[in-house]
């Protein structure tokens, strides 16, 4: 038995990008219309730029599937992208001008070329929807258990919604969230990025954003204290990070933690026999500033983690940089891009969320098929339950 790792692979305007996921159990169901549809979310959203016309994001089971359910062996499933041309020289034109803020500069100068079109065509966010449908697969898993993510905008520039999402408002909750062209289930907030996103587009500007993605379900003590490496944060942190263009990573109240005494930020524990069969075995509390987790474990409240996106770094009207071949002072290179990919992110960090958290789950529970991870999930539920009636 595997850990659940994955890897990506292609170029923005390659034939394909691919995920290769390995160490997924056998006799998984996979949801198909699930997966395709948070394809289909991540290329909406007010902000974006032309591509999404072109493309049409749908899942391409390679490996590892049969009959939609999964063998246990490695699963490869690709992207196919419309807007292939990499090896046409005219309409991927060499980068010299590179845009601050994007992978041009650093990369150009690690590969050792005046050309940034390489590391461009990697490091764009095209990527993510290979991440996407990693995730997406991942909670498939975690639907069989009960654990469910919601992501959604919360803000940028000076509008952000307040929401506070609760695990027993989550389909009206969705269903609002896909209401909104930001993907925000608050209607003002919505109307208020979008004039700033519109704005932005006028100004030939871009806008970053604040994402959340919480998670329902997860019984307590999935990830550990016990290395730094295997602590449920510590991972989550990484993966958010990971995702292009993020630049903050907070869990729960996160830096808010600083302006407040131990007092106000530790979350009370109470127990309620009421809640003893549910996934915090009745051990609830009367806030959730820890944002789920406590030690690198969940702690039965819901797990919060926000991620903050900076603007995207290609501007229409260009920044300040330099010709990599002359050293003269140019404006940057212009590439087609998105105003903002706010709405877009907040699927991803759904999506990559979802992947740590089943990656974490499986690593707890083990087996080599679903069969086996039932079983090992149902036997430490009761002995959990079993533990606390005794006392
Ligand atoms: C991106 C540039 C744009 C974005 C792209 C990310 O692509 P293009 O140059 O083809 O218009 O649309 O994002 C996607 C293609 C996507 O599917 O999310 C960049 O440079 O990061």
């Amino acid at each position: 038995m595997a850990s659940l790792t994955y890897r990506t692979a292609g170029e923005s305007h390659g034939p394909a990008v691919i995920a290769l996921i390995d160490g997924m159990p056998a006799g998984l169901r996979i949801d198909r219309e699930f997966i395709d549809n948070e394809l289909r979310r991540r290329q909406g959203g007010y902000g974006r730029g032309g591509r999404q016309r072109i493309e049409h994001d749908e899942a391409k089971y390679l490996s590892g599937v049969r009959n939609g359910v999964t063998t246990g062996a490695p699963i490869v499933m690709e992207i196919v992208n419309r807007d292939s041309r990499l090896d046409d020289p005219d309409s991927t034109p060499p980068i010299h001008r590179p845009r601050p803020g994007h992978a041009d500069l650093a990369g150009s100068i690690k590969w050792l070329t005046h050309d940034c079109r390489n590391s461009l065509e990697r490091a764009s966010a095209r990527e993510t929807a290979a991440r996407t449908m990693a995730g997406a697969l991942a909670r498939c898993l975690l639907r069989e258990f009960g654990i469910e993510v919601f992501g959604f905008v919360r803000g940028a520039m000076d509008a952000f919604t307040d929401i506070v999402p609760g695990a027993s408002e989550l389909e009206a909750l969705r269903s609002a969230r896909d209401d909104s062209e930001l993907y925000c289930p608050d209607p003002e907030v919505t109307e208020k990025l979008r004039q700033i996103i519109h704005q932005a587009k006028v100004d030939k500007d871009t806008v970053g954003g604040v994402m959340e993605a919480h998670v329902f379900g997860c019984p307590i003590g999935i990830g550990s204290c016990v290395h730094w490496d295997q602590k449920l944060d510590a991972r989550l942190g990484g993966a958010v990070m990971g995702i292009q263009a993020f630049k903050a990573v907070e869990i729960g109240l996160g830096r808010e933690t600083a302006t407040r005494p131990g007092s106000e930020v530790h979350d009370p524990i109470h127990y309620d026999p009421d809640l003893k069969d549910t996934a915090c075995f009745g051990f609830t509390r009367s806030s959730n500033n820890a944002g789920g987790l406590e030690g690198g474990m969940t702690n039965g409240m819901p797990v919060v983690v926000s991620g903050t996106m900076k603007p995207i770094s290609t501007l229409l009207k260009g920044l300040p940089s330099v010709d990599l071949k002359t050293k003269e002072a140019q404006t940057s290179d212009y590439e087609r891009s998105d105003i903002s990919a706010i709405a877009a992110a907040s699927v991803v960090l759904e999506n990559v969320v979802g992947f740590e958290i089943a990656a974490s789950f499986i690593e707890k529970f083990g087996g080599d098929s679903m069969a086996q991870l039932s079983a090992s999930y149902q036997s430490w539920m009761d002995q959990v339950r079993a533990l606390h009636e005794q006392s």
